[in-house]
C-alpha cells in the first residue's frame, strides 16, 4: 500500500497546495519535408542515424515523405526535438543537400 504525502489535503480549502498540479510537458513532432534534390539514400541514412530506425522503417518513412510531401520522424520533448532538427540540418548542410527538417507541437 502507498499513500501520497499530501493525502490529508484533498480540496481547495487548504492554504497551500502541497502538490501543485503540473502540466504534462509539451511534445513536438519532428518533420521531414520533401524536395526534388536530396537523394533517397541520404534521407534513409538520416532516419537511421538520428532516429534509430532500421532500414525497412527508414525506407517506409522516406517514401511517405517523397509521395506525400511531409512526414513525422518521431515525437519528442522540446529539447530533444530541437537537437534532432539541428543534427539533421547540420548534417544535410555539411553534405550540401537541401533537406529540410522542422518541428511542431504534437
Ligand atoms: N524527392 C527526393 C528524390 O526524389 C527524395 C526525398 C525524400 C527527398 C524525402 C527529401 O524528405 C525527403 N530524390
Amino acid at each position: 500500500m502507498s499513500q501520497s504525502p499530501d493525502h490529508h489535503l484533498t480540496d481547495d480549502l487548504d492554504v497551500q497546495e502541497a502538490r501543485p498540479k503540473l502540466k504534462p510537458p509539451a511534445m513536438f513532432k519532428v518533420l521531414l519535408l520533401n524536395d526534388d534534390f536530396t537523394p533517397m539514400e541520404f534521407v534513409v541514412l538520416v532516419l537511421k542515424s538520428f532516429f534509430g530506425m532500421n532500414d525497412e522503417k527508414a525506407t517506409q518513412i522516406m517514401l511517405h515523405v517523397h509521395t506525400r510531401g511531409i512526414g513525422v520522424c518521431g515525437v519528442f520533448s522540446r529539447d530533444v526535438a530541437e537537437t534532432k532538427v539541428k543534427q539533421v540540418s547540420d548534417f544535410s548542410r555539411k553534405h550540401q543537400h537541401p533537406l529540410l527538417c522542422t518541428m511542431e507541437e504534437a
